[in-house]
């Protein structure tokens, strides 16, 4: 078992030195200024922020959890010391095979150490922060999951929006589009007349917190998912207001109803998004009421804020491994890793082109499947798809712009896409462009083309480890 829960997920990060403790941070813009900053650095550590200016002490922010590759693989319960496009693969494999593991129900809940009820409810005393300068309010929801029962099969559904707050008991949580589960299953509660139970799931688990962005079809709970990433069940309790089950040693919970959208909405945002750009702007948003709040002792609020990329939420790019494996399913051979680049928009994969055409077919179901991406490039497999420097090479060598790109139009966006002008986004439009770049060997004449003098990446490796100390300039 990797880890029980995320502060133990935490005394790992910390046993691999890449946790940093800062105290007396103000939430107003600068916890989410040191945790870019940080972000921006070669090894971004994590952050644990305590003392936190205007809130009790012990009520603390964790930041940039799973934003390093060696972290990204700590959380999927994988070798830390991998290599970010093994990592990767790793990841694919197990994805692959996965084995559902449903929850089970814990006789105690760590999360009901503190409750409130009611008129006693004060969201205020959490320190949720102003992320980015112009962010529309605080978001306790950064990085937190959404939990909501079907009413008509009970499926669980558990899976992150981000979630502002607005008064000492209301919030908002913002659905990028009308097909996310959490919208779907909220509209059946609506159009019955209900309001939608509901619960926000602050400070859970890593493997939660995975779960929470697989794309997983309807019906599929990500509870189970995150079961299977740790190989042991979630351990769940249920609310004491909602009954829906809650992972038993979260942080903080919220829970309540999300009333018709048809009623009542607040004005969401805006909020940095992860493209860099605040492309969404305030816009009508569900609103949660919120008649229960729990928390551990000295609890530890999940915040995962957009970024400008290249940072983004995961040091691994764990949507190019559904798309690796997409591909695989799909029947494509040879392909020797896929990757995203731009916090993922943009898909790189890699093969070994066996037959005209091959290049191609890869690169379409990658188009398809690459959410907001603008950018989708196939290189051969001597190229890293890694390595932003070794695509571009592949790109400025092997790809005659007026022979080998693409453009597919009306492909899948959302309207956090920056590109899209304000009057086709008030008219609805969602979609976007995509450029796809066959960045490979041209089939015709693979074999003549010129060969690369660049050595192998196992030769470069080998030489690296046999010369490193020559190279470093050891003395021994
Ligand atoms: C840190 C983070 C924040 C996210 N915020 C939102 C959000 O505010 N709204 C949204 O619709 N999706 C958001 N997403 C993406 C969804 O969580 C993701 O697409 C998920 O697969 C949706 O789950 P569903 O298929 O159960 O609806 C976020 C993802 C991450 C990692
Ligand atoms: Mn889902």
């Amino acid at each position: 078992m990797p880890y029980k829960d995320l502060r133990d997920f935490i005394g790992q990060v910390d046993e691999l030195k890449a946790l940093r403790r800062i105290e007396g941070a103000d939430p107003r813009f600068e916890i989410g200024g040191i945790t870019e900053v940080a972000a921006g650095q070669p090894d971004c550590p994590a952050l644990l922020f305590d003392n936190i200016k205007g809130f009790a002490r012990g009520f603390r922010v964790f930041t940039n959890a799973t934003v390093s590759p060696q972290r990204a693989a700590l959380a999927l319960g994988l070798d830390p010391s991998l290599r970010p496009l093994d990592a990767l693969k790793a990841w694919m494999e197990k994805r692959q095979t996965l084995r559902m593991i449903p929850p089970v129900e814990a006789k105690n809940a760590a999360f009901l150490e503190n409750s409130t009820r009611g008129d006693q409810v004060d969201l205020a005393k959490f320190p949720a922060p102003y992320w980015h300068k112009q962010d529309g309010g605080p978001y306790i929801g950064s990085g937190s999951i959404v939990i909501m029962r079907d009413p008509e099969s009970g499926w669980i559904n558990a899976s992150i929006y981000r979630v502002q707050v607005h008064t000492k008991n209301k919030v908002t949580v913002q659905f990028d589009h009308a097909g996310r589960h959490g919208a779907i299953i909220a509209r059946k509660y609506w159009d019955a007349g209900k309001p939608c139970p509901i619960a926000v799931v602050n400070g859970e688990d890593p493997a939660l917190f995975i779960a929470g962005f697989e794309y997983l079809p309807a019906g599929a709970s990500e509870y189970d998912f995150a079961g299977a990433i740790k190989g042991v069940p979630i351990a769940v309790h249920p609310g004491p207001v909602t009954g829906l089950p809650i992972p038993a040693q979260a942080e903080i919970i919220l829970e309540g109803e999300l009333l018709p959208a048809d009623k009542e909405t607040l004005p969401e945002g805006p909020f940095g998004e992860f493209t860099g750009y605040y492309a969404s702007d305030k816009r009508p948003c569900p609103v949660m009421a919120v008649t229960a709040a729990h928390h551990r002792n000295d609890p530890i609020l999940l915040g995962s804020p957009p970024m400008k990329p290249p940072r983004f939420h995961f040091g691994l790019p764990f949507r190019a491994a559904g798309i690796w494996s997409n591909l695989e399913t799909a029947g494509v051979t040879d392909v020797v890793g896929v990757w995203q680049h731009v916090a993922q928009l943009m898909t790189v994969v890699a093969l070994k082109q066996r037959y005209d055409g091959h290049a191609k077919r890869a690169a379409l179901i990658a188009a398809a499947n690459s959410y907001m991406g603008r950018l989708v490039v196939v290189v051969d497999d001597d190229v890293d798809p890694s390595d932003i420097n070794d695509v571009m090479w592949a790109i400025t060598t092997r790809c005659e712009p007026a022979e080998n790109v693409d453009i597919i139009r009306n492909a899948w966006s959302s309207a956090l896409d920056p590109r899209i002008p304000p009057d086709a986004k008030e008219r609805g439009v969602t979609s976007h462009s995509k450029l796809i770049i066959e960045a490979v060997k041209p089939f015709g004449w693979i074999g003549k083309f010129p060969p690369s003098s660049a050595l192998s990446q196992d030769e470069a490796r080998t030489i690296a480890e046999k010369w490193n100390s020559a190279l470093k300039g050891a003395t021994s």
